[in-house]
């Protein structure tokens, strides 16, 4: 595993938030930025990020009110882009899929999920 992203000024997710990387946005407000995943997995998949360097869901759950903003931010998501209906999604550890370590929760919708999506 690389260790570069684990700078701020290599993290592909804080040069998104920067503005410097460009990205489809959907929300943004001053904790949180959300923006349509790359290689989009549903209909609608998009990606909830603190703007804050925070390594993973683990780090997240250190500040409860910047977790619970970003799991209302889906919500509303969901409610916006689909029919309210979601999967959230925290990969954390490379054995569980996560290549970006900059925390990000997916959200996915607008369609029927099967068990292995994701
Ligand atoms: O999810 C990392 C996700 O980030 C993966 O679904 C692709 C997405 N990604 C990576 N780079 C970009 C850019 N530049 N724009 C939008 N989406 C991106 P993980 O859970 O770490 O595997």
């Amino acid at each position: 595993m690389s260790t570069d992203q684990h700078t701020e000024t290599e993290c592909v997710f804080c040069r998104i938030v920067g503005g410097e990387i460009p990205s489809e946005r959907v929300h943004e407000d001053d904790q949180v930025i959300a923006f349509k995943d790359l290689a989009p997995k549903a209909p609608v998949h998009v990606l909830v990020v603190p703007r804050a360097h925070l390594r993973d869901v683990r780090e997240l759950s250190e500040d409860p009110e910047l977790l619970a903003h970003v799991t209302r931010v889906a919500g509303r998501l969901a409610d916006d882009l689909a029919d309210g209906e979601f999967r959230l999604i925290f990969n954390t550890g490379a054995s569980a899929g996560q290549t970006v370590f900059h925390v990000h929760a997916h959200v996915l919708a607008g369609t029927q999920l099967t068990e292995g999506q994701m």
